[in-house]
């Protein structure tokens, strides 16, 4: 027994006529008014995913259906450079983008990215949901794209390899380590004169296996969902800095939805992220133990030789030149003198 199409569009057409009422089965057959894609770089266990088909779940229930928002994970549609494009043509309708990496298109968007910039959560925040944050989002919107007003964790990134530990800036020199394609990513590295080179994130965990790169740096709850620790061996405790992704929406997909659909879908995406920083945080403080019993060797290197060594390299002066005075300011407001 098959049903047509045809006969879908008749039953649903006829439980429109009637309102729905005693037709369940007929009114769950309906297609949504609103069928759009939120595209993202990172594994389905990431709480960055759990949170977005909750979220996807609430927006069906509070538009009654109207609007379904599908969670594509994994790179499923493209990589995070084919996204960015697919963004900005509506290919797809949602996308997560690490604002280091959105800044190829809006150079602001890097400047949480700085190394060392931010010591901890809490200036995150305060940062990224104040004025540092709306500035970055300002620049976006010039961009033409729609940007969600929080802000989702990625988390504080730390170092890994198969070849040896990084204890000290020393360690880096000719360290052959991925970078995600983005101007700061490298010039940070290079600053540390290790060899970066830039790959999306689709292709790490293969760049590991085949060792085209010795190491990569990610934060440990994406080290843990995207078992990179099958392919690496040493975990260094960088902490170099803190990274997020924005949630951008195409413009006309995003104007195409009624006014009153459009505050259901940005709360929800908006709580969610709330949500998804308090998992994230919570699973980047305590995965270590996890990882170290699945073989990763972890160290704790000192800081402050890092931080002297992009100093003398003049990669702050560099990077304060390229933002400008007012957004460097900003970020200095948040984070206290950096140069
Ligand atoms: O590409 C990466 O390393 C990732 C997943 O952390 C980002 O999106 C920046």
């Amino acid at each position: 027994m098959s049903i047509s199409r045809r006969d879908v569009l008749r039953a649903s057409a006829a439980a429109t006529v009637l309102g729905g009422v005693g037709m369940p089965f007929v009114a769950r057959a309906q297609s949504a008014e609103f069928v759009y894609k939120y595209a993202n770089n990172l594994p389905d266990t990431h709480p960055l995913n759990v949170r977005a088909r909750e979220m996807s779940a609430a927006i069906k229930a509070e538009t009654q259906g109207r609007v379904d928002l599908q969670v594509f994970p994994n790179n499923q549609l493209g990589s995070d450079t084919d996204m960015l494009s697919q963004i900005r043509s509506g290919g797809v309708e949602f996308f997560t983008l690490s604002g280091l990496i959105l800044a190829t298109l809006v150079p602001a968007a890097s400047i949480n990215g700085i190394g060392f910039a931010f010591p901890d959560y809490d200036t995150v925040w305060k940062a990224m949901d104040g004025d540092l944050g709306a500035y970055v989002r300002g620049e976006i919107t010039k961009a033409n794209l729609v940007v969600m007003d929080k802000i989702w964790d990625n988390g504080f990134r730390q170092t890994t390899s198969s070849s040896r530990p990084i204890n000290g800036p020393e360690d880096f020199k000719g360290f052959k380590i991925r970078v995600p394609v983005s101007p700061l990513w490298t010039s940070m590295f290079k600053a540390f004169d290790a060899s970066p080179a830039s790959i999306n994130f689709s292709e790490v965990y293969s760049a590991l296996q085949t060792r085209v790169v010795e190491g990569q740096e990610n934060p440990l709850a994406l080290i843990s969902t995207a078992k990179l620790y099958e392919v690496q061996k040493y975990c260094s405790m960088t902490n170099h800095m803190w990274d997020g992704f924005w949630f951008l929406a195409n413009r006309r997909a995003w104007e195409r939805l009624p006014a009153d659909l459009r505050t259901i879908v940005a709360k929800n995406i908006n709580a969610a992220a709330v949500n998804e920083r308090v998992d994230t945080a919570k699973l980047n403080a305590n995965v270590r133990e996890d990882l170290t019993a699945k073989g990763l060797i972890f160290n704790q290197p000192t800081v402050a030789p890092f931080r002297d060594k992009l100093r003398q390299a003049g990669f702050y002066a560099e990077w304060k030149g390229k933002y400008g005075e007012q957004a460097w300011e900003l970020l200095e407001k948040s984070v206290g003198k950096l140069a």
